[in-house]
């Protein structure tokens, strides 16, 4: 067994060596046979192949306007029902100044907007927070709304999916995040989130976005009922949508936090070693998608820090106040200010690249003296 464990990893190496891609079986075999120095060595060597040393962070904002959803998604501790305790709505101007607010002490190059399905407020109401925003900071990139939520607003004004993002493009949003893609796999899907958009339909707004010129971010939400065929699956049918648009600028493995959720009894929070084997396999994998993060928030800034070694090549950014996964018992903090970032990548053996929402590098450390 052990000897033909070997054979496979062997295998899996000289195929990454020679820039061949890698299939399911592999993926498999990475998966259920996960050697981490092994394989986290490899995927470090395709990482620094198309990095370098380079670690990247952007400084960003996350602004969650309402957390009323129609939806109830097993996994998700954020949404509430209208009237709920906990439930709340920012009215456009609210959430304008509480982004201008924060713009003033962190002067961010990003927002990054998502939130719930609400019965009533939807297209439109989007449409003001986005105008609203662009009025107010008119250089801060909008990456903004699901796909899910994209198609929710279709859905509830009888619109296309390309007719609604005419009208965010026109408005002033920049790109979409990777939210709401979960795992592909129906049964999974039946499971935790049965009312949101389909695989496809996910991935039908994905693909409307590239080719309308909208660069967007995929995601995986792990630690849950998936299985490992899933996880492969769902990283492949990223790669074949990036093989069609070359539209995605990052995939990200979100590990599963259940506190608060209806898993809070039947599902722990994920460990070190299995947060690594998503980055590593993904980065394995993906060989058509330029970026794979290590979303601090859900990983915690040590583990994140150690990621840049297993794969990864960027943090996302500073944040400053998250919802989503604090609601679900995460233990990072709210903010990692920039200085601090830059020192963790350091510390990382790494050089610190601050980048915009599409990856241009702003400033590098190199023109900046150590902190
Ligand atoms: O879609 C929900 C996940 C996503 C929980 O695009 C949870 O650059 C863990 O997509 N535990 C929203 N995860 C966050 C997200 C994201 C984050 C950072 C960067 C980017 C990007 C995207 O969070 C949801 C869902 O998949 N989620 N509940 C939970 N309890
Ligand atoms: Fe609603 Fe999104 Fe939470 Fe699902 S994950 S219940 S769609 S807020």
């Amino acid at each position: 067994m052990e000897m033909l464990n070997r054979t496979a990893a062997e295998r899996i190496e000289s195929k990454v060596e020679r820039g061949e891609r890698l299939g399911f079986e592999e993926g498999m075999e990475i998966l259920t046979n996960f050697d981490l120095l092994r394989y986290g060595k490899l995927a470090n060597r395709v990482r620094e192949n198309l990095h370098g040393d380079r670690s990247y962070f952007v400084v960003n904002f996350h602004l969650n306007p309402t957390n009323i959803c129609v939806y109830k998604c097993m996994f998700c501790a954020f949404r509430r029902d209208e009237g709920e305790d906990g439930a709340y709505f920012m009215e456009p101007p609210h959430a304008v100044e509480h982004a201008v607010r924060a713009y003033r002490r962190s002067a961010f190059t990003e927002i990054h907007m998502v939130g719930g399905m609400h019965p009533t407020r939807h297209l439109d109401y989007s449409l003001d927070l986005v105008r609203g925003l662009k009025a107010a900071l008119p250089d801060v990139h909008l990456k903004a709304f699901t796909a899910v939520e994209l198609l929710f607003f279709a859905q509830a004004t009888g619109q296309t999916v390309e007719s609604v993002l005419e009208q965010f493009i026109e408005a002033g949003l920049g790109s979409l995040p990777g939210g709401g893609a979960e795992i592909f796999a129906p049964r999974v899907r039946r499971a935790i989130c049965r009312e949101k958009a389909t695989a496809d339909e996910w991935l039908d707004v994905h693909r409307a976005a590239h080719r309308m010129g909208l660069k967007s971010t995929s995601t995986m939400l792990y630690g849950h009922i998936e299985r490992p065929e899933e996880v492969v699956d769902h990283i492949l049918r990223i790669r074949d949508l990036q093989d069609e648009t070359g539209g995605f600028t990052a995939f990200i493995p979100l590990a599963f936090h259940p506190e608060n959720t209806d898993f809070e009894t039947t599902r722990q929070n994920t460990t070190g070693i299995r947060d690594l084997k998503m980055l590593v396999l993904s980065r394995l994998h993906l060989d058509n998608v330029p970026h794979i993060k290590a979303y601090w928030v859900m990983l915690g800034e040590k583990l994140a820090q150690v990621a840049q070694s297993f794969g990864a090549d960027d943090f996302d950014g500073t944040v400053v106040e998250e919802k989503i996964t604090h609601m679900a018992g995460a233990s990072s903090p709210q903010e990692i200010p920039a200085d601090r970032l830059r020192r963790i990548i350091r510390e990382a053996g790494r050089t610190p690249v601050r980048r915009d929402s599409l990856y241009n590098p702003i400033e590098s450390a190199a023109e900046l003296a150590p902190a």
